[in-house]
């Protein structure tokens, strides 16, 4: 497979003004007629050919205004169709069938099921018929759909129904018209018997909107909380950014076998189940805030991503970047804003600074690909969007969304650049961000070091801050970026943030200061007394900050520090510092000792008041193995669980009565809500008891089987649940793993919560009980969400996955293989772990390496190809 480089972009030589389309639905042989209007660029020779995408179409018909083509005037391949001459303006028909019964990959037109959907994004759509399949081809579009009306009693498309009748021989059609011209990726079709939960939104300007969530008879219970989600993100694009919906109809669909979380296509988004349903009995509080955001999200496209939308699939974190950045937002505002930029940074501090420094590392705007599919990652999504908040945060509020105005207005209709955005925030805000551009095109985490002095004679806090940003594939050397770094000085015998004077110009009592340069030092005076930084507050920058903390600095942090965020950070700091000496001593064979001064940290934690329990929550949590992986020079599975385990287990015994109490304090009979004050008492109790199951406490053993019987909510039971399996009390375990599969053997999305409890217990069984379950009727290797569920968790379960004997290695190369065949994306997502193969010990370097070499030797699809190939460079 031959990469495609953002410096070959061309525009489009011919575009599609209109598309017709009609389906006439089969499972073996759906046909699918076009009719499209091309127009050739006016710069474009005459002679030039015309190409259209298409894959695994079997071509029926092919005319030119109406006349047949005869064989020698066109060419196809296994990658599209070229017509040698063509008019400046002609209409295009052909006809294709293609079998969405056999399709495995869930790209293009598939069954799920039984019901009929679509994938296009990003490359899809050339599954479907011959067409231009790149963003930057914008057309309306005009659909009919053709079913059975017994099976596909529902037939959808997007846009707004203008036509629908009865056909012979039990079939029916519908017509769909989208007036706003769009790129075929945001194309979809759904067919099937499905049942409607309708509601309406009133626009801003007076627009009635009629809403639609569509779901299988046995889900419509399901639905009521993605519903007041999708009002209350329609509220908040309105109040926030002033962007108003712009049809009659909007439709969100769930389907079962999706390979993303869901899909923004015009006016009738598709939806993973997992992303859209819930309810207290099988949804956990965390599914809940997920549905929540990606609702959300998958509407905030409207206009970020569809009205405006990316030119070609390098601009992605175009709208990706922005999109997450808006979706983040609208959460804080409506849950806990600490406790969501809490999870946010831990989760990327984890996962994308892994992928940023391992062999698949690339910048957010990559210059190449072989597969898009495998470029759709937490550095375009996640770090594309703290591209930019820090984007809004270095011209304010005021002038980013003066900025987006602009954006929205000067490039309505349009497929634009990422310059076009960031453009847009320079005219608006006068702010030079020329250095800045540098975010997008350089891969890999920056690091800080940065280092303090206090000069009690001058009064003076002298600052510097040293960046470095580590080499990655195909980027061997860096240039400087321009880090917004938010800090404060907070006096240690007042235990308060001292207002800032720096440069001779006060700046109160928190500012941003900008490193451009490789080393800038910072001299603040009138200091009068001797400061802590708090550096790098509310995770301003991605970037990795090193200063020589001592214990002492970060507890006092841990209680002093103004912002939540970097308290919570202190104490994760703390909590490294300690891991790594109990790290090192298991590998020295030396006798564990707990740190005493992080024992008082959490006891002061736990009785000092709190208004938000969340926050709490996560300050009681210690970093994941994940985490404490990400930030050893080389990874040692074994020290890492043993030091992590024993200072849970530390924290437990010193801690136990406090942990019971708050146990006991937050126990609620309450009716279930996922409201931020619910959910903080909920994850407050539950940590508590997780302290308390690491000792297997005989009192946590009956709090745990109380949670579990008393069938409260999900969140509960799915928490104790997972704690019994996790413990070593199998006889407990059993019965309660065993009447939870029986209860919920109907519903797949809570399978998916049973295997995963199962496949992640730290016991040496867990490789054998993936096994086993792969067999269990409601496994599926077809289904993307099953894979996640119980082979995703497996490799995420540390211990397990990276056994000695290389099993959990081979295990997962063996799912990859079959994979490849019938899923190509799935596939090589599930790789990555192993991609990971250079951080560990030479024993387990050599097995990981052994694996991919495996696979290697396998006839490929690109997507898996390219992986593989980069893991093994
Ligand atoms: N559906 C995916 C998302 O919304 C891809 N656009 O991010
Ligand atoms: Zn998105």
């Amino acid at each position: 497979p031959q990469p495609v480089y953002l410096s070959d972009y061309q525009p489009p030589a011919y575009r599609v003004i209109h598309t017709e389309l009609t389906f006439d639905l089969d499972p073996a042989q759906t046909r699918v007629k076009a009719r499209l209007s091309f127009e050739r660029h006016p710069d474009v020779e005459a002679t030039t050919p015309l190409f259209l995408n298409g894959e695994q179409l079997t071509l029926t018909s092919l005319a030119i205004e109406g006349q047949p083509l005869d064989e020698s005037a066109y060419r196809v391949d296994e990658y599209g169709l070229t017509i040698e001459r063509v008019p400046a303006s002609f209409t295009l028909e052909s006809e294709v069938s293609i079998a969405p019964e056999a399709n495995t990959a869930l790209e293009g037109l598939y069954q799920s099921k039984g019901m009929y959907c679509t994938q296009c994004e990003a490359e899809g759509f050339r599954r479907i018929t011959y067409y231009p399949d790149r963003p930057d081809v914008m057309a309306t579009f005009r659909v009919t759909v053709i079913g059975d009306k017994s099976r596909e009693p529902v037939l959808l498309a997007n846009g707004n129904l203008i036509e629908k009748g009865e056909l012979e021989g039990n079939r029916h059609f519908v017509t769909w018209e989208d007036p706003h011209p769009k790129p075929c990726y945001l194309f979809a079709l759904v067919a099937g018997d499905l049942k409607k939960i309708e509601d309406h939104f009133t626009t801003m300007n007076g627009r009635k909107v009629t809403l639609q969530l569509w779901v299988e008879a046995e889900n419509v219970s399901k639905t009521e909380h993605a519903m007041a989600s999708l009002k209350r993100a329609m509220t908040w694009d309105e109040e926030t950014y002033g962007r108003e919906y712009d049809l009659d109809l909007f439709m969100i669909v769930a389907v079962n076998d999706f390979n993303m979380g869901a899909m923004e296509n015009k006016g009738l988004n598709i939806f993973n189940s997992a992303a859209v349903l819930t309810h207290p009995d099988t949804a956990t509080d965390a599914a809940f805030q997920q549905v929540e955001g990606i609702v959300a999200h998958e509407y905030f496209h409207n206009w970020s991503g569809n009205r405006v939308t990316c030119r070609d699939w390098f601009q992605l974190s175009l709208k990706e970047g922005f999109t997450v950045f808006r979706d983040q937002c609208f959460s804080a505002d409506t849950n806990s804003a600490p406790v969501k930029r809490i999870q946010d940074v831990s989760f990327f501090r984890t996962a994308q600074f892994a992928e940023d420094a391992g062999p698949t590392a690339h910048p957010v705007r990559p210059d190449h690909y072989i597969e898009i599919t495998n470029f759709y990652t937490l550095t375009v999504y996640e770090k594309g969007a703290e591209i930019v908040r820090m984007l809004c945060n270095l011209v304010g509020w005021d002038a980013f969304r003066r900025g987006s105005d602009l954006y929205f207005s000067r490039f309505d209709g349009q497929a634009v650049t990422i310059e076009d955005f960031v453009t847009c925030m320079e005219e608006v805000s006068g702010v030079d961000l020329g250095q800045f551009m540098r975010w997008y095109e350089q891969a890999g985490t920056p690091e800080i070091d940065a280092h303090g002095e206090y000069d009690y004679a001058h009064a003076e806090y002298h600052l510097t801050l040293r960046q470095r940003t580590p080499a990655t594939p195909g980027q061997t050397d860096k240039e400087p970026l321009h880090i917004p770094v938010r800090m404060g000085l907070v006096g240690t015998k007042s235990g308060q943030d001292l207002t800032l004077t720096l440069d001779g110009e006060k700046q109160g009592k928190d500012t941003v200061v900008h490193l451009r340069g490789d080393e800038q030092t910072f001299v603040f005076t009138e200091v009068a007394e001797a400061p802590v930084p708090s550096l790098l507050r509310h995770f301003s920058a991605p970037v990795k900050m090193h200063f020589p903390y001592s214990r002492e600095d970060l507890a006092f942090l841990l209680t002093h520090d103004s912002d939540g965020f970097n308290r919570w950070d202190a104490g994760q700091r703390l909590a490294m510092l300690a891991l790594d000496d109990l790290i090192a001593a298991h590998r020295n064979g030396v006798e564990k000792v707990m740190d005493s001064r992080v024992t008082d940290a959490y006891r002061a934690l736990l009785a000092s008041p709190t208004d938000d329990k969340a926050v709490l929550a996560e300050m009681l949590a210690l970093p994941t193995e994940a985490y404490i992986a990400e930030q050893q020079p080389l990874v040692d599975i074994d020290a890492i669980h043993a030091a992590r385990e024993f200072v849970r287990q530390s924290l437990a015994m010193a801690l136990r009565d406090e942990f019971i109490a708050v146990y006991e304090a937050n126990q609620s009979n309450e009716r279930y809500a996922p409201t931020p004050e619910q959910i903080g008492q909920r994850s407050l109790k539950n940590v508590a008891l997780s302290y308390l199951m690491s000792i297997e406490d005989e009192q946590a053993i009956v709090f745990c089987q109380t949670q579990f019987e008393a069938e409260h909510n999900m969140t509960d039971v799915r928490h104790a649940l997972t704690l019994l399996v996790h413990s070593d009390r199998d006889e407990m375990a059993s019965p309660a793993l065993k009447a939870f599969g029986e209860k919920w053997a109907h519903d797949p999305l809570v399978m998916d919560q049973w295997f995963t409890i199962q496949v992640t217990r730290p016991q040496e069984d867990a490789l054998e009980r993936v096994k086993h379950l792969m067999q269990h009727p409601a496994f599926s290797l077809k289904n993307p969400n099953k894979v996640r569920a119980l082979i995703g968790a497996f490799a995420q379960n540390r211990i397990n996955f990276h056994r000695l004997d290389g099993a959990g290695y081979a295990l997962l190369a063996d799912v990859v293989i079959e994979l490849n065949r019938l899923n190509p994306e799935i596939a090589a997502r599930l790789i990555t772990p192993l991609t990971r193969w250079q951080r560990f010990d030479e024993t387990r370097q050599a097995l990981m390496h052994k694996q991919l070499e495996r696979i290697k030797a396998q006839p490929l699809s690109s997507n898996v190809y390219e992986v593989v190939e980069k893991a093994l460079a």
